[in-house]
C-alpha cells in the first residue's frame, strides 16, 4: 500500500499540464511563390540555354528563339515563322529599355511581367 500511495502523490504533485505533449511547432505553410518570384526564379533555370556562351544578355537572336519557345510552348507549335520572328524583333525593341542591342535578365524578367499584367 505504501507503494502505491506514494506513488499516487507523484501523480498528484505532477505539476498540470506535465501531461500534455509538448506543442510542436506548426510548419509554416508554404505559401506559392507570388508570379514575380517565379517568374524570376523561371528566367534565371533557363536563361543558361539561350544566353549563349554565359555573356549575361541577349542578342536579338537569342530573345527571338527564347520568346517564339515560349510562345510555342503557350499556344502550340503551327504559327507562320515569318510572322513570329516579325512579333519576336518588335517585342526585343520593347523589351531592350536601355536600347543597347542587348537583353539583360533585368529587362528580359520586365518585360515578361509587363505582358503577364495584361
Ligand atoms: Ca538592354
Amino acid at each position: 500500500m505504501r507503494i502505491v500511495t506514494f506513488a499516487g502523490l507523484l501523480v498528484l504533485a505532477a505539476p498540470s499540464g506535465a501531461q500534455e505533449a509538448p506543442k510542436t511547432p506548426q510548419a509554416p505553410q508554404v505559401p506559392d511563390q507570388p508570379p514575380e518570384k517565379a517568374l524570376e526564379a523561371a528566367v534565371a533555370a533557363d536563361w543558361p540555354r539561350f544566353d549563349h556562351g554565359g555573356k549575361g544578355h541577349l542578342t536579338p537572336d537569342e530573345f527571338s528563339s527564347w520568346l517564339i519557345t515560349l510562345r510555342t510552348q503557350s499556344n502550340g507549335a503551327g504559327e507562320d515563322p515569318a510572322k513570329l520572328r516579325a512579333w519576336a524583333d518588335s517585342a526585343f525593341v520593347q523589351a531592350d529599355g536601355d536600347a543597347d542591342k542587348r537583353v539583360s535578365p533585368e529587362e528580359f524578367t520586365a518585360f515578361l511581367r509587363s505582358k503577364l499584367k495584361k
